[in-house]
């Protein structure tokens, strides 16, 4: 029994119903074939929230079945432009309806506080698929002076059926980097939710139905990445895979692609370097630093985990940086107030207690955090690393959780080096009040994006992607929509 208040804003684990646990397959709702389920656990607890259709390659075959058929048929890409346009708005327009319901099931899937998936990723989800819903009339080819008696022009064409594999970090958010662009271009989907954070994307699923999309152009498949997400990988219906998660998993996917030649799209991890120079607004960027670490529990591709502080003022914002962390205030993440939650599961709980042991072992210092929190869920203390050295595992490896490695550094001559010292390229950022340093860092820093005396700021126009191990191609803006479409050059002889 719900209260009135607990059905208007849920403000606790217990509040939330949980309605779809099914594949989503050609506008229905199927258990998987097998009949196989997986629970998904509240990272807070430890305990089960439900059971979850495991599904596989039977089921991602019938998915990409009916991508497919919704595709050739002409159902989604030669639908208006405009009315597709539309549907996507209708859909922007009941998550926000459910804005509350739907940042409490991603909170409790994933444990991020409640502040966070209401304020910031549930908005996000929206802005997204606006941005691309007004793209989708808007995407066209040109003409094109060719030598001889002829006329050339290109059309952009939607790739087909895309497949998207996506990973639990931000599910909703990733779930709309992925729909939003596909939808608009006029592809079909196949999704592939992470096994831990299943609930919103099959409930952003049932309301793409209830607007009124066709059926068989969205399908979402939960289930594990080497059955469910290699069946998409492999599946020879399926044209493209965008994926993000870690790279290593890029490199299977670009092995078991290999046979039917996808489109791939990749968005993978990395170790961005965060650079204050004596000149910077220090309470700024002791700022920048924290919310670059610690936001979503450290759990972000692009977090600033390398911070290099010039030598001159390491002590002055070192003060700052740890007054900040200490105050965190770690708990419930269904508590207004709470800004620190678990991570989201054993294994990365797990992974990050492992680093900061090889921390302590490889001599760095220790000096915020360094704990397991409380007993009870995945959480980790905010931790800071001084004293760390490029070479140091925690300066080199992707560790996605609450841990800060801090680097000393003395002039540009040798920071752009130091910071270009990773196989990573996924962000970095700069402080200064000095524009020469900031755009010579900006240009030779290898990184999809560069930040200036800001950090995390995102924009549904603005693309976002890495260079080197950080994966290719660009989401959002107008280069994500290219991704998913192919150029056809037409030639008329005259
Ligand atoms: O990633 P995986 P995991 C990094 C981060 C993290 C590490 C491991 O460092 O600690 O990766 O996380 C699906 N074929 N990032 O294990 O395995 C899987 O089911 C097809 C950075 O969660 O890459 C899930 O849906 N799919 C990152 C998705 O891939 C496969 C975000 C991501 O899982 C597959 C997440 C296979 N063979 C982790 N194997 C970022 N860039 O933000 C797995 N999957």
């Amino acid at each position: 029994q719900k209260s009135e208040k607990s059905e208007a804003s849920p403000t606790s684990a217990a509040d939330i119903p949980i309605q779809h646990t099914d594949c989503f397959i050609d506008g229905q709702w199927l258990p998987a074939a097998s009949g196989k389920t997986f629970a998904t656990i509240n990272p807070a607890t430890e305990q089960e929230i439900a059971q979850v259709a495991e599904g596989d390659a039977a089921d991602i075959d019938l998915a990409a079945k009916a991508a497919r058929r919704a595709f050739d048929s002409g159902d989604w890409p030669k639908m208006d432009a405009r009315d597709r346009g539309r549907l996507m708005y209708q859909l922007a327009d009941r998550i926000e309806a459910e804005i509350d319901s739907l940042a409490a099931l991603e909170t409790l899937d994933n444990g991020k506080p409640i502040r966070e998936s209401r304020n910031v990723d549930v908005p996000l989800v929206i802005d997204v698929l606006r941005y691309y819903a007004g793209y989708a009339d808007k995407i066209h080819g040109s003409t094109i002076p060719i030598r001889g008696n002829y006329f050339c022009y290109t059309r952009r064409e939607p790739v087909g059926v895309a497949g998207q594999i996506i990973p639990w970090n931000f599910p909703m958010l990733m779930t709309a980097w992925k729909w939003g662009p596909a939808l608009a271009a006029g592809c079909t989907i196949v999704m592939k939710p992470a096994e831990q954070t299943p609930l919103t994307c099959l409930r952003m699923a049932q309301l793409a139905k209830e607007v009124g999309f066709p059926d068989g152009v969205i399908n979402v498949v939960p289930g594990f990445g080497p059955t469910a997400g290699a069946a998409v990988v492999k599946h020879p219906l399926i044209d493209k895979v965008a994926f993000t998660g870690e790279h290593r998993t890029a490199q299977v996917i670009t092995r078991d692609s290999a046979d039917t030649l996808k489109r791939l799209t990749f968005e993978l991890g990395g170790k961005s370097p965060n650079v204050v120079y004596a000149d910077a607004d220090l309470d700024a960027a002791a700022q920048g630093a924290y919310m670059g670490l610690y936001l979503n529990q450290g759990q972000c591709c692009c977090a600033g985990s390398r911070l290099f502080v010039e030598s001159s003022v390491h002590e002055e914002f070192m003060e700052k940086l740890t007054k900040l962390t200490n105050r965190r205030k770690l708990g419930d993440p269904f508590a207004d107030d709470t800004e620190q939650g678990p991570q989201v599961d054993q294994n990365q709980f797990d992974k990050i207690m492992s680093y900061i042991d090889k921390g302590r072992q490889e001599g760095a210092e220790c000096v915020s955090g360094g704990q397991r929190f409380g007993d009870r869920g995945y959480f980790v203390e905010p931790t800071i690393f001084d004293s760390v050295t490029d070479e140091m595992a925690i300066a080199q490896d992707e560790i996605f959780g609450p841990v800060l490695s801090v680097l000393k550094f003395d002039g540009s001559d040798e920071i752009i080096e130091r910071a270009n010292r990773t196989f990573y390229g996924l962000a970095a950022a700069i402080w200064t009040q000095d524009v020469r340093k900031a755009h010579e860092f900006a240009a030779r820093v290898r990184a999809g994006t560069v930040w200036v005396n800001c950090y995390d700021v995102f924009d549904a126009a603005a693309p976002f992607g890495g260079f080197k191990m950080s994966g290719y191609g660009r989401e959002l803006g107008e280069e994500g929509l290219k991704a998913y479409t192919e150029s056809k050059t037409v030639t008329v002889a005259l």
